[in-house]
């Protein structure tokens, strides 16, 4: 069967409806639950769906499980700076093309050094995380356990270590087109201005979908979720949880 068959099969072909992963299709960093898997194979019969994550394709393997490319129509792993259609890799470009070795240690060695002289309670390993389309930056490494883990977010919480990071970060390279992003719990992503979550939306938009929607829990401004959810081409839901996100699904197909 041929991948547009595929789609003309559904019983509204014209829809794509996209997730982020954590706090919307899974706990944070946690796996999906069978519930879930089951709503998404339901709703697959009526339309496109796929997933937008901020992490690699490792973590969402981990976490939505090994059948992942095939359970997605799209997945899009660093917002879509990796991406697979229908289990076949779609071309993408590079940070570190984007970026050059030259700039790109200049800002490594300012990281490392700035986390060296950080007074936290908790040093781990993996400071920053080299991927595809983006660096991952965390100050406790990403290393830690989850005890640490959420340990670390309370701590930053009330220190705002990460934000001030980001704004030293802002200070020190004015002249890089860059956007610091804190997605998660112990980290923020660092990326060129643009390569955020509407970055996907390129990989879609020869397929003409007439409506796309979107569901995260990092809808506010400053969140990882904000363009794509405010895109004026996209129908977006904010939710809570990942339950929030299966009652607004059953509402809106059911
Ligand atoms: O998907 C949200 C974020 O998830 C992880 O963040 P953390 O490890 O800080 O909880 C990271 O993979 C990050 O890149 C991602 O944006």
């Amino acid at each position: 069967m041929s991948p547009i068959s595929n789609f003309q099969e559904r019983t509204h072909s014209d829809t794509i409806v996209l997730f982020d992963v954590d706090g919307t299709l899974t706990p944070a960093r946690q796996t999906v639950s069978q519930d879930m898997l089951d709503t998404l194979s339901n709703l697959r019969q009526k339309v496109v769906i796929g997933f937008v994550g901020g992490s690699d394709l490792s973590k969402q393997l981990e976490q939505l499980g090994p059948k992942v490319l095939d359970n997605f129509d799209y997945c899009f792993a660093e917002n879509g700076l990796t991406a697979y259609r229908l289990g076949e890799q779609m071309k993408s470009q590079s940070f570190i093309e984007w970026i050059g070795d030259t700039e790109y240690n200049r800002l490594v060695k300012f990281i490392l050094h700035y986390i060296a002289d950080l007074d936290i309670p908790k040093k781990r390993g993996t400071f920053i995380e080299f991927r595809n389309g983006m660096i991952n930056v965390s100050p406790i490494g990403r290393n830690c356990t989850r005890e640490e883990r959420n340990e670390f977010e309370k701590f930053d919480l009330a220190r705002g270590i990460r934000a001030k990071f980001v704004e030293d970060l802002k200070k020190a390279f004015p002249h890089l087109a860059l956007t610091y992003s804190i997605g998660g719990q112990i980290s923020f992503d660092v990326f060129p201005t643009g390569w955020d979550k509407t970055y996907c939306l390129r990989h879609i938009k020869q397929e003409g979908f007439k409506t796309i929607h979107f569901f995260g829990d990092k809808t506010f401004q400053g969140g990882n979720d904000y363009e794509i959810y405010t895109h004026p081409e996209v129908t977006g839901h904010s939710v809570t949880c990942p339950q929030d996100t299966m009652a607004i699904l059953k509402d809106l197909f059911q």
